[in-house]
């Protein structure tokens, strides 16, 4: 344990960005066309048991852009083609990734990063009510699951607080099962890095408070925003492929995707210009 009772492999600060970086990140975050991508896709079905869904919220990715259904990064065996060379960092995302990185190998040993290591992939989660069959359901959260990008992960906090929790075992209600709890403040910052918190506990969101009443992020038909988390994660370079260099069956899958964020991005509508 460390002074602040945070046990070692885990930091949070809150506030971590200032009211003036806040207005600026929502700001941009406005100008986003969130993706609402499904599951799975023709080249990638879904296995037995299991049907084609939508995940529960709409992402966005930059750095690289995993899509679902090319089934995410999954180190040691789902390296290939997992991973699309995305959009760059704005400027002021850049600036913070610079200060994440800094506290992570300020506060950690060394033995937590894998040579190379740099925050260059960024998800971010947008969580919500989804208006579903006539009604607004609440879908912010996240199931237990591992992010299996190596090294320390930052995950960045914008709106109502997140109650999060570090568990043992996946699909677990039992108490004893629950390793660290915490909550995720609105402009907060969290780092995890280390064995136990990468690899042998599982993590996820159990509840997303509604209290704020503040409107956030872009339009998304649907879909009511009231917390927006980024989280920042190390994919090696040799693992993130360029779209010409993906094969035909995984270019299929995400063709559609691309066209719709080549509508808004001129960073997609210039790698579909050299393709064509
Ligand atoms: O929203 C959060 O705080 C966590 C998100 C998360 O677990 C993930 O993106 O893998």
């Amino acid at each position: 344990m460390k002074n602040n009772q945070t046990p070692t492999g885990l930091y949070y600060q809150f506030p971590f960005i200032d009211r003036k970086d806040r207005a600026e990140l929502l700001a941009w975050l406005e100008t986003l066309h969130p993706l609402w991508e499904m599951r799975f896709s023709e080249n990638n079905p879904p296995p037995q048991g299991d049907e084609q869904r939508p995940l529960l919220r709409p992402v966005y990715w930059l750095g690289n852009w995993q899509f679902a259904c090319l089934d995410y990064y999954h180190p040691p065996k789902g390296i290939l083609h997992r991973c699309l060379k995305g959009e760059p960092y704005p400027p002021l995302l850049q600036k913070l990734v610079d200060r994440i990185e800094f506290t992570a190998k300020r506060r950690f040993p060394k033995s937590f990063f894998p040579e190379k290591w740099k925050l260059n992939t960024c998800l971010i989660n947008f969580y919500g009510n989804k208006f579903e069959e006539g009604k607004w359901v609440d879908r912010a959260r996240v199931g237990e699951h591992k992010d299996f990008e190596p090294g320390p992960v930052g995950s960045l906090s914008l709106g109502d607080r997140a109650f999060f929790q570090f568990v043992n075992g996946k699909s677990t209600l039992k108490e004893e099962n629950i390793v660290y709890s915490q909550w995720l403040e609105d402009s907060s910052l969290q780092i995890f890095g280390g064995d136990k918190w990468k690899t042998k506990t599982f993590h996820r969101v159990q509840r997303v408070e509604d209290k704020r009443k503040e409107k956030l992020g872009p339009v998304i038909e649907g879909f009511q925003t009231r917390r927006i988390n980024f989280t920042f994660r190390y994919v090696p370079e040799e693992h993130i492929y360029p779209l010409e260099q993906l094969p035909a069956p995984q270019k299929n899958d995400i063709a559609q995707y691309l066209q719709n964020l080549a509508i808004h991005s001129p960073y997609y509508r210039k790698l579909l210009s050299h393709l064509n």
